[in-house]
């Protein structure tokens, strides 16, 4: 068995961080190091790898997530948002447990993360 990952440590209660929204298979949290005004991160309960690896198991999980992301920019920003999976080592992924990076509040450009 792999090591639980950091969200999956976050959601057991064993590393403090801010719960912004949470479902039954979803949960959501403000990023430690926000890259926009708004910067959540949508999460999935169960730890898959990556964005499709995710999309093939459950795409349905996949859809609820995009759900969550929306109603938490339209909560905390206009409604407005940007939704980023980095997939990949190569592409900025640090946490190897599939998480959308929600970006919104305010004019975003062509900020990346
Ligand atoms: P990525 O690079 O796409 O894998 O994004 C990982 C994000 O997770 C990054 O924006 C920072 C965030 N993060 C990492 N560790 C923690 C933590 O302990 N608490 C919170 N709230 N966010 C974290």
């Amino acid at each position: 068995m792999s090591e639980p990952s950091i969200f999956t440590r976050i959601l057991q209660g064993e590393i403090p961080a801010t719960i912004v929204a949470e479902t039954e298979r979803v949960f959501a949290i403000q990023d430690i190091a926000p890259q926009a005004k708004v910067h959540l991160l949508v999460i999935p309960k169960t730890p898959y790898r990556d964005v499709p690896e995710l999309a093939a198991a459950d795409p349905a999980l996949l859809a609820e997530m995009v759900q969550v992301a929306s109603e938490l920019a339209a909560e905390h920003a206009d409604g407005d948002f940007r939704l980023l999976f980095n997939t990949g080592s190569g592409a900025g992924q640090t946490v190897f447990h599939v998480h959308a990076h929600v970006l919104a509040g305010g004019d975003l450009g062509e900020k990346s993360l």
